[in-house]
């Protein structure tokens, strides 16, 4: 489908972008998701494109998060779909959590597009599209969730989320999995558990944890305990500022 010789040394960065230009053609992405990706590429090149230490512990502790849960949902965005759609249905069969389309543009179309898009996944069940939940303290548009999806949750995992709705979610008391390549980020700070990752190996890692941890009950709080937010985002910018490991 795409034109790039394996060999590149950049093979994975630019399939990735193939991925969003390809999601903003379909109607998927949204033109500020083309914007997202770029920011997110610097940081993932500063982090050496690897999935450091620290952010193998955040993966292996969301996904403890996610069996422990309630009631856990996956929260969707244009980048999202577009970058990995079957991984989060496998990441959601693995652990028991719904999917749910969460726009931070928020258009019916891409909504639909998106549902559309997860279900050609292999997706059965698709939140999002009832939309009769509000995240208390952001405009309308941007508030909206559904009430027996992210409205009921008690764990989401929000990934590449504007840092306002994070805030807001965070508020509502529900624990947050947050991936996101940039350790200062709102988003990152507010989190229960940042990962700071590239979502295209952040996803299939937390689907490799959670199968590992499934039915370890001693295990997942391990995974849970022994993880501590604060000194995560110290490690991932120490690796960015001294290319530390
Ligand atoms: O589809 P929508 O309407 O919900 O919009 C989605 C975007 C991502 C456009 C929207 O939420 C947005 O504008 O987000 P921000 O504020 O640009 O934040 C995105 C964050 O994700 C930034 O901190 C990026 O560094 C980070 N990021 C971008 N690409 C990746 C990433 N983190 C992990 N993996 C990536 N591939």
């Amino acid at each position: 489908e795409i034109d790039v010789p394996e060999s590149h040394p950049r093979y994975e960065s630019l399939l990735t972008r193939h991925r969003i230009e390809d999601g903003v053609e379909t109607g998927i992405t949204s033109k500020q998701g083309l914007i997202a990706q770029g920011r997110g590429e610097a940081f993932d090149y500063l982090l050496g494109e690897r999935t450091t230490d620290t952010a193998a512990a955040a993966e292996r502790a969301a996904a403890a998060h996610l069996l422990q849960a309630d009631h856990a949902v996956l929260s969707i965005n244009g980048n999202v779909a577009a970058l990995v759609p079957g991984e989060m249905v496998t990441l959601a069969e693995a652990t028991g959590a719904d999917l749910e389309v969460n726009l931070f543009n928020r258009t019916a179309a891409r909504m639909e597009r998106i549902a559309d898009h997860l279900r050609e996944h292999g997706a059965e069940d698709v939140l999002g599209l009832t939309a009769d939940g509000r995240i208390p303290g952001l405009d309308h548009e941007r508030a909206k969730v559904d009430a027996d999806g992210i409205g009921d949750a008690d764990v989401v995992l929000v990934p590449l989320e504007d840092g306002d709705r994070a805030e807001a979610l965070a508020d509502m008391g529900k624990t947050e999995l947050v991936v996101d390549l940039n350790p200062l980020s709102r988003s990152a700070q507010t989190a229960a558990v940042p990962i700071v990752d590239n979502i295209i190996r952040a996803v299939p890692a937390m689907t490799e944890h959670a199968r590992e941890l499934a039915g370890d009950e001693a295990a997942q709080r391990e995974a849970i305990e022994s993880f501590d937010a604060a000194e995560a985002l110290s490690a991932a910018e120490r690796a960015i500022r001294d290319g530390e490991l």
